[in-house]
């Protein structure tokens, strides 16, 4: 506990998690290779992510924040005094705030909590404290699972749980499923869930969204090489391979792979791994899905949401949902 206004838990500190080594060591000892896109953020990539995030052609973001920035009228119908803001990924970016502009101004005082894996929470927290007088943090380094878990003791409040920035659509359609329901068991009746996710639209729109112009959706694929041979003590040769990006129209996802570029082996001494690629082989690193309307609906009818609201930009690229118990 730092103030009265900021308190931070560790709920699961000690639970062993299967470690960077072993876990690229498995992935890539196999005839279809990859690497899970949760290691693309260390601090280089989490840069590029922000980076990502402001391209002309990467248009999730700036089209989500011009719908949360609709809910500042509507949003308020839905909440009350008795509503906390819970956010899954910690965020002290214009969405989170905008969020927060629409609680601090209905509420006397607002409580947000914060959960994500990384500490990284406690310094966005001490930004957002300091621009919000009404505001008390607490942050839970935790799992979103863990962190959801952990939120059942603060039962006195009703939650607003945020999941933004179509985090959802990186999950595999089993994954979606299972995390769904695991956030529906720990919801109380009263309790909200606001998700955003992509939509389906012209291939084109999407591939480019995924390839920029500049690259650095390219140089953000290929830096979970050099965060391999940096922390595994590898040593990929990251002008061997080349970003590659494609959208497949039948299981509506946008599908990223690091392609070799020649027959090469690799040395991964942390993961005890000689690996070796032939020329246009492919290392899978990221799946990013995309859902209809229709597929929106039967994907929480189906995890016992019952929908509030669905709101859509102009061009309908983008959602936002709205859904309880
Ligand atoms: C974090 N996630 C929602 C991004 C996406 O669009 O799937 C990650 C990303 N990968 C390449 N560009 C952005």
């Amino acid at each position: 506990v730092i103030d009265s206004k900021l308190q931070y838990f560790k709920p699961h500190a000690s639970k062993i998690e299967k470690t960077f080594a072993e876990e690229i060591s498995s992935s890539l000892n196999r005839e279809s290779k990859f690497i899970v896109p949760k290691f693309f953020y260390d601090k280089k990539g989490s840069d590029l992510f922000e980076k990502i995030c402001t391209l002309p052609e990467y248009y999730p973001t700036r089209t989500e924040i011009a719908i949360l920035k609709k809910l500042k009228t509507e949003l308020p119908s839905f909440i009350d005094d008795s509503f906390r803001l819970v956010e899954l990924g910690s965020g002290a970016s214009v969405k989170t705030r905008l969020l927060l502009d629409i609680f601090t101004q209905m509420q006397q005082t607002t409580e947000y909590f914060p959960i994500d894996i990384s500490e990284i929470l406690a310094e966005s927290s001490e930004q957002l404290l300091q621009d919000y007088d009404n505001l008390r943090i607490t942050g839970i380094i935790d799992t979103y699972e863990g962190g959801l878990e952990f939120l059942k003791n603060y039962d006195d409040k009703n939650n607003l749980i945020l999941f933004l920035g179509s985090s959802f659509g990186n999950f595999s359609p089993t994954d979606g499923k299972i995390f769904l329901e695991k956030i529906n068991s720990t919801m109380k009746s009263g309790d909200l869930f606001l998700i955003g996710l992509d939509l389906v639209k012209d291939s084109q729109i999407l591939e480019s969204a995924y390839n920029d112009k500049q690259g650095i959706t390219a140089e953000f694929n290929l830096n979970v090489l050099s965060r391999i041979n940096d922390e595994l003590d590898a040593d990929f040769n990251l002008d061997n391979f080349s970003h590659y990006s494609i959208y497949n129209k039948e299981d509506q996802r946008i599908e990223m792979y690091l392609k070799s570029l020649v027959n090469q082996s690799v040395v991964i001494s942390k993961s005890g791994l000689l690996l070796n690629l032939e020329k246009n082989e492919l290392i899978h690193t990221e799946h990013s899905h995309k859902f209809t309307l229709d597929q929106i609906k039967t994907l929480f009818t189906s995890t016992g949401f019952k929908i509030n609201h669905t709101w859509l930009d102009e061009k309908t690229n983008f959602s936002l949902t709205l859904v309880s118990k």
